[in-house]
């Protein structure tokens, strides 16, 4: 499939710097924005990304942004759970003011970073219970993942309305490393996100797809079927850390809240509120 040029949002975090160094390699050419300043790659050609400093709020800077490519990656926004009026602006209005810029620039896809906290109250299966599957209800277990349902129905009116494809990537945990039990299920190895950001980018006739987003994890919990739909093959399992996390951390315990649903601690640590 063609490489894209594509706009990456949120490109000085965490996720935003891994795929950053890792989706040039499958041809993508890459323009990329943040509200903080996104700082060169150590060791890369100066001048070979276009960087845009801006806020999701600021729709002219959007427009800007987005006018003349191909695909948006979305990641720009908070990433945990926070007081709820930081969650609207960055989030919701802000995601809304990215697809209005997309509309009104006729750019035909987004990959829209959703995440697993959209669904986080949903119960972890046990051992030889189905995997979930992506229409299983919505069960945000925060105002954060209260935002990428938004986030994802925003997609689907957008697709349904104005016939703008997006692909959802409910993404698990994206570090280098699982560092945690829970992590064991939800791990996506960089290597394994840039696959699935590739695919998502370049499959055909999406419309809306919602995906989960991991590696191919022996200890998985959610079915991986939708996003092996658009040609991802995960390559990566999180196993080899298994004994080492567990001899530190023990094995979940179901009776324990924190480690009964999808969501993990996200469902159980205290609420937010603004002051
Ligand atoms: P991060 O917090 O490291 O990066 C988010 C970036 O968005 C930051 O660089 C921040 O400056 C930028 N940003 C925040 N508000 C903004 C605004 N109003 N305008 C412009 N830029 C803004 O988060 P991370 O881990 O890189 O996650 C990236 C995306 O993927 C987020 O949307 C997050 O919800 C989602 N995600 C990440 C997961 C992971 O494992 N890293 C898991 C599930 C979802
Ligand atoms: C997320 O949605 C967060 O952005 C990320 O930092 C991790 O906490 C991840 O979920 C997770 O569930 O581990």
């Amino acid at each position: 499939p063609a490489p894209r040029t594509v706009l990456l949002t949120g490109a000085a975090g965490g996720l935003g710097t891994l795929m950053r160094g890792l989706l040039p390699s499958y041809g993508h050419t890459l323009r990329l924005l943040d509200v903080a300043p996104t700082p060169p790659l150590p060791g890369a050609e100066e001048g070979t990304e276009e960087t845009i400093t801006a806020d999701l709020a600021d729709r002219a800077a959007l427009r800007e942004a987005v006018r003349g490519v191909d695909a948006v990656v979305h990641l720009a926004g908070i990433s945990l759970e926070a007081p709820f009026e930081k969650i609207v602006r960055a989030n919701i209005e802000g995601t809304y003011n990215l697809y209005e810029a997309v509309r009104e620039e006729g750019v035909g896809r987004v990959v829209f970073a959703s995440s697993n906290h959209a669904v986080g109250y949903t119960p972890r299966p046990g051992e030889g219970d189905p995997l979930i599957p992506v229409d299983t209800p919505r069960r945000p277990d925060t105002f954060y993942g209260l935002s990428k349902c938004f986030g994802e129905d925003l997609a689907q009116l957008y697709w349904d309305r104005h016939g703008i494809e997006t692909v959802s990537v409910r993404i698990g945990s994206c570090f280098p490393e699982p560092t945690t039990v829970r992590m064991l299920s939800v791990w996506m190895s960089p290597a394994d996100g840039a696959r699935l950001l590739h695919a998502a980018l370049t499959a055909e006739g999406v419309g809306h797809t919602v995906v989960y987003g991991s590696s191919a994890n022996t200890r998985l919990w959610w079915d991986l079927s939708s996003a092996r739909a658009l040609g991802y093959e995960p390559q990566d399992d999180s196993e080899p850390y298994a004994a080492k996390l567990i001899a530190e951390q023990g094995e979940l315990d179901p009776d324990r809240p924190e480690h009964a649903c999808l969501g993990g601690h996200f469902t159980t640590d205290p609420p937010i509120w603004p002051h």
